[in-house]
């Protein structure tokens, strides 16, 4: 299989995060894709290659172009303004409460030029600091998941983007949950234009992707499913509920299947079955699949049980769609046993038995050895 892989996720540097206020150690780290790469490469049976640019054109098809305006000054605007930090966080954060009942009824919502406003005018969250090297790897994580694109319309059955920062929390004027761009929406976009087919993303991070769901709410020739914890308990906490489906032509073509605590391997097979057969009934050739590993039973954020061997069933089980897969690297925090869970998913789409590589001491049932 094809692993599209940029070194310019590295300049995304993160130490700390902000979570409820105060600094935690980074969990969105450049150790992450560094860790599926080499385990991938000692693998053997993946040839990486760098991504091709795909310029502005893809990103401004899904988002606004204030966020990408946005992003691409920030952190020279951050220094202009001689804030001696080592991460751009927003002081205030552009919440509904601000503009209620104005919205819509002559007032249009401004963009301020102080940077702590500005971040705050398109962040979701506190969580996601924006350093020197962010922009660059963002754009970078946009163009390996639109090579993998490439890949697959380019005749390839699967292709794997190792994208760094992940996606699927940026909505079309917003950036959060570690993410900036989009990388799934702008690669299932792609595929529209460039198939005029319709697509499906399935989305297997522990948290709902909200910024895909909302990117594709009207629209029916994209359909989103996704299995997630559930946000009554989890981030990102407003979206994600079973009964959002959809409103106009998107109606029906938004499925969240909402996972309890501690969802077991066989739970949580159950839940794929539903997501793979509304997949199925859905006409289209190529399925975008946004690969998130904090499923993972040992996961730092997440809350679920399962293991390194339900990977390598779940790779099978959707490379069983018979449809051509666009697989984008989302979330996953648990680094010791990130690239095994990788290795395993992709493993079971190319129908190739998994047995844990023995230097990483860690086995299919997700215990260290
Ligand atoms: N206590 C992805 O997996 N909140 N994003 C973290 C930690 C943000 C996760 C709070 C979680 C975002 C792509
Ligand atoms: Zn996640």
């Amino acid at each position: 299989m094809r692993v599209v892989y940029s070194p310019l996720h590295l300049g995304h540097e993160i130490v700390t995060e902000t979570v409820m206020g105060l600094p935690v150690p980074a969990n969105e780290v450049a150790e992450r894709a560094e860790r599926i790469r080499t385990t991938l490469e000692a693998d053997g049976g993946y040839t990486l290659e760098p991504p091709s640019d795909h310029g502005d054109g893809p990103i401004l098809a899904v988002h606004d172009a204030g966020l990408l305006r946005f992003l691409s000054e920030a952190w020279q605007e951050h220094r202009a303004q001689g804030i001696p930090r080592p991460s751009l966080i927003p002081e205030t954060l552009f919440v509904r409460g601000y503009v209620e009942g104005m919205v819509g009824d002559g007032f249009t919502p401004r963009e301020p030029a102080f940077i702590g406003g500005r971040a705050g005018f398109y962040a979701l969250d506190t969580s996601t600091p924006i350093v020197a090297g962010t922009y660059t790897a963002a754009r970078a994580s946009v163009d390996v998941a639109l090579t993998a694109v490439d890949a697959v319309l380019g005749g390839e059955d699967a292709a794997y983007g190792l994208c760094r920062p992940p996606g699927h929390h940026a909505g079309r004027s917003t950036y959060g949950g570690y993410c900036f761009f989009n990388n799934a929406a702008i690669a299932a976009q792609a595929i529209t234009e460039r198939t005029g087919e319709r697509v499906a993303i399935l989305d297997v991070d522990y948290h709902h992707g909200n910024g895909t769901q909302q990117i594709f709410w009207r629209r029916g020739d994209v359909l989103y499913v996704s299995l997630h914890g559930d946000p009554t308990r989890q981030y990102p906490y407003y979206l994600g509920y079973a009964d959002e489906v959809g409103v106009g032509a998107g109606r029906g073509a938004n499925l969240n299947l909402p996972l309890p605590a501690g969802c077991s391997n066989a739970q949580y097979l159950e839940v794929l079955e539903r997501g793979l057969e509304r997949i199925a009934d859905e006409p289209g050739s190529i399925v975008v699949v946004s690969l998130g590993l904090d499923t993972y039973g040992e996961d730092p954020i997440g809350d679920l049980a399962l293991t390194t061997d339900v990977y390598h069933e779940v790779g099978r089980r959707v490379a069983a769609l018979g449809r051509k897969l666009v697989i984008l690297q989302e979330g996953g925090y648990h680094r010791p046993a990130l690239g095994e869970n990788v290795r395993a998913w992709l493993r079971g789409v190319d129908g190739r038995p998994y047995d844990p590589t023995p230097a990483t001491g860690f086995t299919a049932a997700g215990t260290r050895g």
